[in-house]
């Protein structure tokens, strides 16, 4: 029985728009299991609607004065500062979060991508250089057109503003790709967008699968330039798409972060934080430091307080304030973390708190949630330390050596983010360097300035999103030399 419920809508050309065909995807409430509203599966004809209004748009968008695309941005801002109950709430229902991170972290951050990119695109440098031959040579940087955002569940506006604001203040179009399994806030973003001015057809939301829609999007020969945020897997097959075809990319991909613990460090910050990474947002942060490396001496103090500190997580209902835990993502998504605790189990792991299940009275007793997870004992090379799980699952591995402590760090496919924990300055250097992750804290967790580039080595992704880094990357530099001096 459908007809009650919501139908969220494309934002094609400044219109929200149910999709060509008709058809719709089920959108689930991960902490009743039930669905509540319905996706739009849309389809090459939604596609082409789509190019058609951003290439109309885009002569007038690429040639706005910077200054008044900022002001836009803005208003967006000021927008989503306005509704930021509705959003953090419709988020929370969305993906199962709670809402008190939704309405305290991501809402928030949101609203600062609009600004920040609003800002810094009438900060916005160019480089020049002159030759003593008498020529001076300038970068002239130019919007593509029409840009992709592809942004993935775990942090749906977030990661989706993040993409937008700076394509956007660069002067391009864009067709975004939220993912189907959390499409509302974006959804909620089309409709600020129209309250705020934006031109039509400047922003352009379509909803839908990945492999139908998303991959449509990649395919399109009128989309230069592809921003995806999302599963190593996905990203390969998108970058085997895009190469032939010469388009450019960041891909922001998996993780499977090295939080490093020293003797010596303050360990009063150290605990409540490396809970924090391990568990925020159920796990399902590409950031989330999963494993802890835990310098001999401190591990068994370590593994007690942060199991005992793991226990007290009140796991609940996402819509009640005191919920610090909320539901898994998807029923696939929980099915393929509860996976990887068998796993850990036959490669002679010990879970030594949470692991299955857990069943939430009342409205959420058909929900999908997982008790926060901690196990030890496994070999740091055995799958389930060098896989991506994505989930609230932190394996703790005890190390004798700085240099034992790099082996593990680096020895995964992935190189994306690491905290490193230590009072010695000169060993926080030396870590830093020599740890291959793309983003790496010290004495701290997820704490970012805007202006810094984001993003992973090795399978963790391509290029960098965030910062001015981004902004380069939403144009297209051209070098123009003119000569002033005599001819030789
Ligand atoms: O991501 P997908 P999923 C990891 C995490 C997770 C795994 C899969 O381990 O378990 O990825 O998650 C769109 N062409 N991360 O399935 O499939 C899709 O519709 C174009 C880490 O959610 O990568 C969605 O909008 N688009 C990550 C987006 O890509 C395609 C955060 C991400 O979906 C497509 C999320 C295609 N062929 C998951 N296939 C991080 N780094 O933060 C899918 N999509």
């Amino acid at each position: 029985m459908t007809d009650n419920l919501e139908r969220i809508r494309n934002l094609i050309g400044g219109d929200l728009r149910i999709p060509a065909s008709g058809n719709f995807i089920d959108n689930f409430d991960p902490a009743t299991g039930k669905v509540y509203s319905l996706t739009p599966d849309s389809d090459a004809a939604d596609l082409a609607a789509a190019v058609r209004a951003a290439r109309t748009a885009f002569p007038g968008w690429s040639t706005t004065p910077t200054e008044t695309r900022s002001r836009c941005l803005q208003r967006i801002a000021d927008l989503i500062e306005k509704h930021t109950d509705e959003l953090a709430h419709a988020e929370s229902v969305d993906s199962g979060k709670p809402v008190s991170l939704a309405r305290a972290v991501e809402i928030p951050r949101a609203q600062a991508n609009f600004r920040f990119f609003a800002g810094a695109a009438t900060q916005f440098f160019s480089e020049s250089h002159a030759m003593e031959v008498g020529a001076v040579n300038y970068t002239l940087r130019q919007p593509h057109g029409i840009v992709a955002c592809i942004s993935p569940w775990n942090l749906p506006l977030y990661l989706l503003t993040w993409k937008i604001a700076p394509a956007l203040a660069a002067g391009n179009c864009v067709i975004a790709k939220p993912s189907e399994i959390t499409p509302m806030t974006a959804y909620l973003l089309s409709r600020l967008s129209i309250e705020a001015g934006l031109p039509r057809g400047v922003l352009n939301i379509l909803h839908g699968s990945g492999p139908g829609i998303g991959q449509a999007i990649v395919e399109h020969p009128e989309v230069p330039a592809i921003s995806f945020t999302g599963g190593t897997r996905t990203g390969a097959g998108i970058a085997a798409t895009a190469g032939p075809m010469f388009k450019k990319l960041t891909l922001e991909l998996g993780g499977k972060n090295p939080n490093i613990v020293f003797a010596d460090c303050d360990w009063d910050t150290m605990m409540p934080t490396s809970v924090q990474a391990a568990f925020r947002n159920q796990g399902e942060i590409c950031l989330c430091g999963s494993r802890i490396l835990i310098e001999r001496p401190v591990y068994d103090r370590f593994r007690d307080e942060f199991v005992a500190r793991t226990k007290a997580r009140i796991v609940g209902d996402p819509l009640l304030e005191e919920t610090e835990h909320g539901a898994m993502v998807s029923r696939p998504h929980m099915e393929k973390v509860l996976g990887y605790v068998e796993l850990a189990r036959k490669e002679g792991g010990q879970v030594l708190c949470g692991g299955e299940r857990m069943n939430i009275e009342g409205r959420c007793s058909d929900g999908w949630f997982i008790a926060p997870t901690v196990i030890d004992g496994l070999p740091a090379n055995c799958r389930t330390n060098q896989e991506e799980i994505f989930g609230p699952i932190a394996t703790l591995i005890p190390f004798d050596s700085e240099d034992e402590a790099l082996e593990i760090a680096n020895g995964t496919p992935y190189g994306l983010a690491a905290s490193i924990w230590s009072r010695d300055v000169s060993r926080c250097h030396r870590m830093a360097a020599a740890v291959e992750s793309g983003v790496i804290w010290v004495n701290t967790w997820m704490l970012r300035d805007l202006r810094t580039p984001m993003g992973g080595m090795k399978q963790s992704g391509v290029g960098r999103e965030g910062g001015f880094e981004i902004l380069r990357f939403f144009t297209e530099p051209k070098n123009v030399c003119i000569r002033y001096g005599e001819q030789n």
